[in-house]
Order: C-alpha cells, then sequence, then structure tokens
C-alpha cells in the first residue's frame, strides 16, 4: 500500500495530446525508479506468488523435461524424472493427465512420503 501515489494521480487525469510525450517521460521515469527499488529490495512490487524464489532447479528441471514446451509434463515427458513419474498420479491434482509447474513443484519441493 506504500507504492507510488503519484504514479496513479498522474495516470488518472487525462492530458491533453501535446503533453502526452511528457506524461509517457515520466511514467518511464517513474518505472526505472520502481525498478530499481525493486532490485535494492525497498518495494514489494513482485506481488503475491513471487515472494519466494522456491527452486530455480527445479524450473530447471522442469523446462529440460517439458519437451515440447507447452508448460506441462506429459506423463511421457515426466518420465524422464523418475521420483516425479513414480509419483505422477498424485502430483497431478487436477487430473487432467499433465503436471503444471505447480504440480511439478509439490513433487519437487516435498519430499517423498508415504
Ligand atoms: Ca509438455
Ligand atoms: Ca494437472
Amino acid at each position: 500500500m506504500l507504492g507510488a501515489p503519484i504514479a496513479g494521480r498522474e495516470a488518472m487525469t487525462s492530458p491533453p495530446d501535446h503533453d502526452r510525450t511528457l506524461v509517457l517521460r515520466a511514467r518511464q521515469m517513474i518505472a526505472l525508479t520502481m525498478a530499481s527499488f525493486a532490485l535494492s529490495g525497498g518495494v514489494d512490487a513482485a506481488g503475491p506468488g513471487r515472494a519466494t524464489d522456491p527452486a530455480p532447479q527445479a524450473e530447471q528441471l522442469f523446462q529440460k523435461a517439458d519437451t515440447d514446451k507447452n508448460g506441462k509434463l506429459s506423463k511421457g515427458e515426466a518420465a524422464a524424472i523418475p521420483e516425479i513419474a513414480a509419483r505422477f498420479d498424485e502430483l497431478d491434482k487436477d487430473r487432467d493427465g499433465s503436471l503444471t509447474f505447480e504440480e511439478f513443484l509439490a513433487g519437487y519441493a516435498a519430499p517423498a512420503r508415504r
């Protein structure tokens, strides 16, 4: 909530056409400022769902296994990762026959247990 009240105000008012470039430039400045804040960890700009980086390794593994690059692992693709393949049905929460990265990550992050 401590975002950038300035930016919000500027965006709301509709400026005459000749002012538009100025506004655009201002927005760029703001974006840059926000970006550098985010980089330095000053602003929680990433939003929910990106709070922590769960497992870069998992993403690599996932993308490697996702040979047709459709963002999901089919059963055949998952076969490349034995520990995932073994629990495929368990991990496929919505039972659509493929693992989204989310589903995959659950299996990757959680130790196998029964
Ligand atoms: Ca795939
Ligand atoms: Ca699924």
